[in-house]
């Protein structure tokens, strides 16, 4: 079969919709650091909305490390299929990518785009960041340590855009606005906290000044349930399109993206594309992080312990569903502060999407990085619910259920998808499925902040729920 490109675009069969507008004529606005799967279902999508009206606002995509997307999207000029995964699926072809860069391939045309742009945005998922527990930026992360002493080819986003803004400093050029798409609360503040503290670690303090002065990082939140790509997507894809695609990508139909109000005049833009626009996007934030992320890391670690495979199997468990809605309804929601939110609904619409039929998402994706992704998720929860006296049960048992993983995993010899992989395996092989195992994860500061880790009564729930766990997995989910 022939494959989408340009030339083959006039051939896409309807009802598939294809770009309403001339790619010819596309000016690159954009460069978006981690062009995977969510970038593509997501801010791609909403740029693609965005270039009928503005043809300067089209993506040139760039992969950190690995040619993968390059070497999938390049002989097809960048297009792409995206399938909207629901009863009547919905299919269209996005034309919003331009071009994909590998970076350490040619960093001097990086910074070309980077000089050109007027907007770059990351999904380069929460170890992209290189920060501390305490959400600064970590000056002993190997990357970190490597971009200080070669600027001109950097390695980490901060390294990328630091040097980037140095560069058009130079050039009196404004510098870029910078909206970090990741699951991080705060995402922008700690971008910008952590660009400005590599400024003034490279001994340049004038860059610093300019960045926190004139520079931009508002904060975003971004949501769209996205499984990996697989074989009958591919299929479904070309069978659709009546061409191949090598690598389309699946969503739910629910997308979401709030954006802090710093686009300037671009800010209707940006709501006529479907973006939501608002003064302050952290309760937006925090509720999607510990509502529906804290849900899926807990579906995800007791799921995998039960022997489910994706998140509507995990669902189909009654126990494990009614365990996860008490934890959102009682526990998490006692935490969040959003006045511009309808809570309770907002929790009963993201358990429809995790029922959502249509949709493949398998436990062991959600589960990967779990030393970058519980602090968002569920210990920040629990650190606000011990403040104002909760309780943590509930909470402590996603945090269980992820050491018993990592136990679990390490056993088998299976491999842990994580930065910090090592430093888990070291932790488990000294596990003996004791109280001291709790402890032992316990002490690991990198991934669990020590004033929680030492607080007695989240040890405590703790250790109960990886007791439990180990003897008998469906108590520790009764009412
Ligand atoms: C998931 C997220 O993989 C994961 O950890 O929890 O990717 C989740 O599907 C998205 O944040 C939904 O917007």
């Amino acid at each position: 079969m022939t494959h989408l490109s340009d030339e083959t675009l006039a051939h896409v069969r309807p009802p598939v919709r294809v770009p309403p507008y001339d790619r010819a004529t596309l000016q690159i606005g954009v460069v978006h650091f981690g062009p995977g799967a969510f970038h593509r279902a997501h801010q791609a999508w909403y740029f693609d909305r965005m270039l009928a009206e503005r043809p300067d606002m089209a993506v040139c995509a760039v992969s950190l490390r690995t040619p993968d997307v390059r070497d999938a999207l390049a002989p097809q000029d960048g297009l792409y299929t995206l399938v909207e995964k629901e009863a009547q699926p919905a299919v269209q072809v996005i034309g919003s990518i331009l071009q994909v860069l590998v970076a350490p391939e040619d960093p001097g045309l990086v910074f070309r785009r980077l000089l050109e742009a007027r907007y770059v945005t990351a999904t380069v998922t929460e170890k992209g960041y290189c920060l501390t527990s305490s959400g600064e930026l970590d000056l002993d992360h190997p990357d970190i340590r490597r971009d200080l002493a070669r600027r001109e080819q950097p390695t980490s986003l901060i390294g990328w855009i630091t040097e980037a803004l140095s560069q058009r400093q130079r050039h009196d050029l404004p510098p870029f606005t910078t909206i970090s798409c990741d699951n991080l609360s705060d995402n922008g503040a700690k971008l910008r906290r952590a660009v400005i503290r590599f400024a003034e670690a490279r001994g340049e303090r004038d860059l610093a000044r300019w960045i926190e002065a004139a520079a931009r990082f508002p904060c975003s939140m971004v949501d769209s349930i996205t499984p990996a790509t697989d074989d009958g997507l591919r299929r479904q894809a070309a069978a659709a399109l009546g061409l191949d695609d090598a690598w389309p990508v699946q969503r739910e139909r629910f997308v979401q993206w709030v954006v802090e109000d710093e686009l300037g005049d671009d800010a209707d833009l940006f709501r006529a594309a479907g973006v939501t626009v608002a003064r302050e996007v952290a309760p937006f934030e925090r509720a999607k992080l510990r509502l529906l992320n804290g849900a899926h890391s807990t579906l995800a670690y007791v799921g995998l312990g039960l022997g489910c495979e994706t998140v509507s199997a995990a669902m189909a468990d009654e126990r494990l569903a009614g365990f996860v809605e008490r934890m959102m309804r009682q526990d998490v929601a006692a935490s969040l502060d959003a006045p511009e939110l309808d809570v309770p609904d907002y929790i009963g619409q993201i358990l429809v999407r995790f029922r959502n039929p249509a949709i493949v998402h398998k436990l062991s994706q959600i589960a990967w990085d779990g030393s970058q992704k519980l602090r968002f998720r569920l210990l920040e929860t629990a650190t606000e619910a011990l403040a104002a006296g909760r309780p943590v049960d509930r909470l402590a048992v996603g945090v269980a259920a992820w050491m018993r993983f990592v136990v679990r995993q390490t056993r088998a010899g299976a491999q842990i998808v994580d930065p910090f992989a090592d430093g888990l395996a070291a932790v488990a092989r000294n596990c003996a499925d004791g109280p001291d195992d709790v402890d032992r994860f316990l002490a690991l500061s990198e991934v669990i902040p020590p004033a929680l880790a030492t607080d007695e009564r989240f040890r405590g729930a703790v250790a109960r729920a990886y007791a439990t766990l180990q003897a008998d997995p469906a108590t520790v989910l009764r009412p």
